[in-house]
């Protein structure tokens, strides 16, 4: 197995890594050094500026996950802003918000950066889905409850089984698992 750093005070995020990364012999290791997030709409920004940030701590080489959903009939919101809207609104406040709303398009969208003192990387992820109409089911985290994934009738927290496979975080975290295996390859020669 191949061990790799994770700064995140997120353990959810670290068991949905596991799950992919095992694939690629991969084990991500939960380090928990918060960092100041900048205030910008793209994921990969802040995820870029957090990885140095924590590199300058640690001194290893390392990944952060910036993510958060995206909810088009809110203009975007909460976007970067999720973890904040989470705790300040919760599920139930943005249903709320929601009320009356045709159009109930939503994503997911995770941004993976690593840097290693040297090369920083991005790897992004997108799922597209829709806000239901109400709070359905307790698996998964965050706003689980809300998110019917395209193509299914369930939320991720009703059913929480397909979501290690389509979701945002598995797409951005095997793609740095694929340019991982690569770069270790690449290092040893
Ligand atoms: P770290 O910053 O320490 O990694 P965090 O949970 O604060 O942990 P973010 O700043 O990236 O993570 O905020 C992400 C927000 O989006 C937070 O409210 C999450 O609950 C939510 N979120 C992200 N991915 C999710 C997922 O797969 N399922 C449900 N909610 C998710």
């Amino acid at each position: 197995m191949i061990k790799v750093l994770f700064s995140t005070t997120n353990k959810h995020k670290i068991k949905e890594a596991n799950e992919t990364g095992k694939i690629y012999g991969i084990e991500f290791e939960q380090i928990n050094f918060p960092y100041p997030e900048i205030r910008d709409e793209k994921f990969e920004n802040i995820a870029s500026d957090g990885v140095k940030y924590v590199y300058e701590k640690i001194k290893r080489p390392v990944i952060v996950d910036d993510s958060g959903i995206v909810i088009d009939a809110l203009n975007g919101f909460p976007g970067t802003f999720s973890a904040y809207a989470e705790k300040k609104l919760g599920n139930s406040g943005i249903l709320k918000l929601m009320k009356g709303a045709e159009n109930r398009t939503a994503r997911y969208i995770s941004a993976v950066a690593f840097f290693d003192g040297k090369i920083l990387k991005t790897f992004v992820g997108t799922v597209e889905g829709e806000i239901s109409d109400e709070e359905r089911g307790s698996g998964g985290f965050g706003y689980d409850p809300v998110f019917i994934p395209a193509g299914y009738k369930e939320t991720f927290g009703e059913n929480p089984g397909p979501k290690n496979e389509i979701s945002h975080r598995r797409k951005s975290i095997e793609e740095f698992c694929k340019f991982y295996v690569k770069f270790k390859e690449y290092q040893e020669e």
